[in-house]
């Protein structure tokens, strides 16, 4: 009863493969990813295949070799960059997620695929964004990540492939750097908090984005894909989220740790329209009544944690903040 990650090297699947061999065991874990650079590394811990999740036959052999019973799959092109390269999104995170369902059919895996807040548009309900709601992103990832969740759907009911997913918001986190994505900025702003105690950020004040820790994202999927089928009535694209805040809001709080930080502004006018036609705060109260959804960190927690983990890695000692 294998598992396998698409995509494992990325911000989330760098940290998802630890957390499912800490579980599961390390053999019983496939990372694979398209990046070779990566794959070294990730090749010291467990094992490791080299695999475009575009290509039928080599994703087939990896499945068929390690008797794949579950996937997670998180190989995409985020918002940002799929905004530059529409085609190659298109092709990833569509013709890439119908490969994965088609294997998923054969072989009989079930599949974890995550969805995003990028799969709402302008006309989506900005506050308390329900579960189910007007649905028309203006972004290509946008566009590919509710053709995801359709297709997911119709697996589920057409050949009964069990599909899950979660709509997550902006992930927090410090291990991987994110890549490509809108929300980034959440992340960057530690790393130059620490090193610089400044940071131009691309998107504006009063920019409220929904943004989750990693150890709650990590949590949210696994338990998703542990709870019993029965119980789901919306099985993919749960929207989760657990705390709200804008650049103004964050800032403030590393303040708190870093009383010499500043934040000054830059706005890049491509991430901020797409941050601009994404919701602010959405409605997670399906996921937590029907599989006990219930996120551990709000932004003053992550913070301490992001603060306290950063300091620890990039900073000598006798130069840490409470030094
Ligand atoms: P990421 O960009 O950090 O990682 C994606 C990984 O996919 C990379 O390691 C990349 O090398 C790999 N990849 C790209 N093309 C591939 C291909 N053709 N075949 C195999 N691998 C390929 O992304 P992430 O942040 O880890 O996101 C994982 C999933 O979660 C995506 O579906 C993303 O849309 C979703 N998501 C992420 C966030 C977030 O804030 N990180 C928020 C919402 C949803
Ligand atoms: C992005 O900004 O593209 C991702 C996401 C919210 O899907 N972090």
């Amino acid at each position: 009863m294998n598992i396998l990650v698409t995509g494992a090297a990325g911000q989330i699947g760098s940290e998802l493969i630890g957390e499912l061999r800490r579980r599961y065991g390390t053999e019983a874990v496939i990372a694979s990813d398209i990046n070779a650079e990566a794959g070294k590394e990730l090749q010291k811990s467990g094992p490791f295949e080299l695999a475009d999740c575009t290509n039928y036959d080599k994703m087939k052999e990896v499945i068929r070799t390690y008797h794949i019973k579950t996937i997670y799959h998180l190989a995409a092109i985020l918002s940002a960059t799929a905004e530059a390269k529409p085609q190659l999104a298109w092709n990833v995170n569509i013709n890439g997620l119908y490969i994965i369902l088609e294997l998923a059919r054969e072989y009989g895996c079930s599949v974890f695929t995550p969805s995003s807040i990028g799969a709402f548009g302008p006309t989506t309900p900005k506050i308390n964004t329900p579960q189910d709601t007007v649905q028309r992103p203006t972004s290509m990832y946008g566009v590919t990540k509710v053709t995801g969740e359709l297709l997911c759907d119709y697996y589920y009911q057409k050949f009964g492939v069990d599909t899950r997913g979660l709509r997550y918001p902006g992930i927090i986190s410090n291990v991987t750097l994110p890549g490509g994505g809108t929300t980034d900025y959440a992340v960057d702003i530690f790393y130059e908090a620490i090193r610089n105690r400044k940071y131009t950020c691309f998107l504006k004040k009063g920019t409220y984005l929904d943004m989750m820790y990693m150890p709650d994202a990590i949590e949210g999927a696994i338990q998703l894909m542990e709870t019993e089928g029965e119980k789901l009535k919306h099985r993919n694209a749960f929207n989760v989220t657990a705390m709200s805040f804008d650049p103004e809001e964050i800032a403030s709080e590393i303040k708190k740790h870093i009383p010499e930080f500043q934040i000054i502004y830059e706005v890049d006018p491509v991430r901020q329209a797409i941050a601009d036609s994404w919701p602010q705060h959405m409605d997670d109260s399906a996921a937590r009544q029907e599989w006990g959804w219930n996120p551990r960190y709000d932004l003053a927690g992550m913070t301490e944690d992001m603060i306290q983990t950063l300091q620890d890695r990039l900073v000598p000692a006798g130069e840490k903040i409470n030094d």
